[in-house]
């Protein structure tokens, strides 16, 4: 069996287990039942799981399956193909195959395309910068169909999200149409994502734990199944069954600052499959760049004040989406490690250090494993990169993220 590149290999405690826990516990909700028993549904599954799946929703069946179709074929077209209409720094849409959770590569390819287009975001994510960027989605030319079909698609589930929004709202206790305005602007996006069977899933996983951003995710999957959800109570990892024809949907962190703790963003990751492919087509539901993100002034009292400071919803998804370098020992080609440090604080006394930082390499120094210390048994662990850029990169101080986790809302929690 060949070996794994090093990038996919999850930490220890973040790998999956092959003993699957069996349950049912994720609701499946029918939306064609009475509104309000629909609401009183959706608000437990809400508060307890922050996922559950809809049925008979009003998205066309046969559409869906012709979506499923089309994201096959365009995965299974030879790479150089795909490579066409890859993602770059420059255009952050189309395929990409590199995608990192929490600095470690996921098994998988993916296909992004936005809900909007052209989309305006926050050209980056210094406070004071006001600079707006203009975002496009790119098209493969195979299959000819596909931009038609994700088009059609997109909108259709669009409509679903709003549709779930209005639920959740009323769930609140809120009007259904609350949060609609947020939405004019939206920069929502729908990606397919591709999982090819993986020899190593004790090492690796399809998407590393995560929770999403944006208000909700509403997600078509196969039947093979890999999607995990962790559960509040005591933390297992618990599947979300295939059901067929359903909708997963599970709430993102500007849900669970709107409803001010109310509910969860709840945490997610996919596990891979030995023998099979499998596809997963999830629709982002983003607010306008500009929206400020903060608890619903319904929702909070004296009893009850708000847990978050307000913060800009654009600049929250950018810091977010600042791709990930796998920062690691590249010369040494692994030989060296660079080791993990911290400091620790006195309660009574103060102290000192003066650290020079021997030596930073000239800007235009590209990274790459010394050729000397790369043979056929120990392949270059690395691709070139720019030191420049890399150090540039990790200095943009602001968040904590970097190293492992991306900014996340508890940066902006009060208490
Ligand atoms: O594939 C899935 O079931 C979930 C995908 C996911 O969590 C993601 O793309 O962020």
């Amino acid at each position: 069996m060949a070996e794994i590149d090093p990038a996919f290999i999850q930490a220890p405690e973040c790998r999956s287990k092959p003993k699957v826990i069996e349950t049912d516990e994720i609701p499946v909700i029918d939306l064609s039942n009475d509104t309000k028993e629909v609401v009183l549904e959706i608000g437990e599954a809400c508060k307890t799981w922050g996922f559950f799946q809809v049925i008979n929703h009003g998205v066309s069946l046969e559409l869906l399956s012709r979506m499923k179709k089309t994201s096959k074929e365009f995965f299974d077209l030879p790479m150089e193909e795909k490579k066409l209409a890859k993602r770059d720094e420059v255009n952050p849409l189309g395929y990409y195959d590199c995608e990192h959770t929490k600095n470690v590569r996921d098994w998988k390819e993916v296909f992004d395309m936005l809900a909007k287009d052209p989309t305006f975001v926050p050209a980056s994510h210094e406070p004071d910068d006001t600079q707006l960027r203009t975002i496009r989605n790119q098209w493969p030319a195979h299959p000819p169909e596909f931009r038609d079909v994700c088009e059609e698609y997109a909108g259709e589930v669009e409509k679903l999200a709003y549709k779930i929004l209005e639920l959740i709202s009323l769930s609140l206790g809120l009007p259904g149409d609350r949060l609609h305005s947020c939405f004019k602007d939206q920069i929502s996006f729908l990606r397919v994502n591709h999982y090819p069977a993986c020899p190593f899933p004790e090492l690796a996983l399809g998407v590393g734990r995560h929770k999403d951003g944006g208000a909700l995710t509403v997600l078509a999957q196969d039947e093979v199944g890999g999607l995990e959800v962790r559960r509040k109570s005591d933390g297992v990892w618990i599947p979300v069954k295939p059901v067929p024809d359903a909708f997963i949907i599970n709430l993102g962190d500007a849900t669970q600052v709107w409803s001010n703790d109310r509910y969860e963003s709840p945490e997610h990751r996919v596990v891979v499959n030995s023998e099979k492919e499998r596809f997963s087509i999830p629709f982002f539901f983003f607010p306008a760049h500009y929206v400020m993100l903060k608890p619903l002034e319904e929702l909070v009292n004296e009893q009850n004040p708000a847990r978050y400071r307000e913060f800009n919803w654009g600049k929250f998804f950018v810091s977010r989406n600042r791709s990930d370098f796998k920062k690691r020992e590249v010369w040494s080609n692994e030989r060296y490690e660079s080791a993990e440090h911290r400091v620790v604080v006195n309660s009574e006394k103060e102290r000192f250090s003066i650290p020079f930082f021997f030596f930073f390499p000239v800007h235009y120094v590209m990274l790459k494993p010394l050729e000397e210390l790369v043979n056929e048994q120990n392949p270059a662990r690395y691709r070139e990169f720019n030191w420049g850029k890399f150090f540039v990169y990790r200095n943009r101080s602001d968040f904590k993220k970097r190293d492992v986790e991306n900014v996340q809302i508890y940066h902006f929690k009060i208490l």
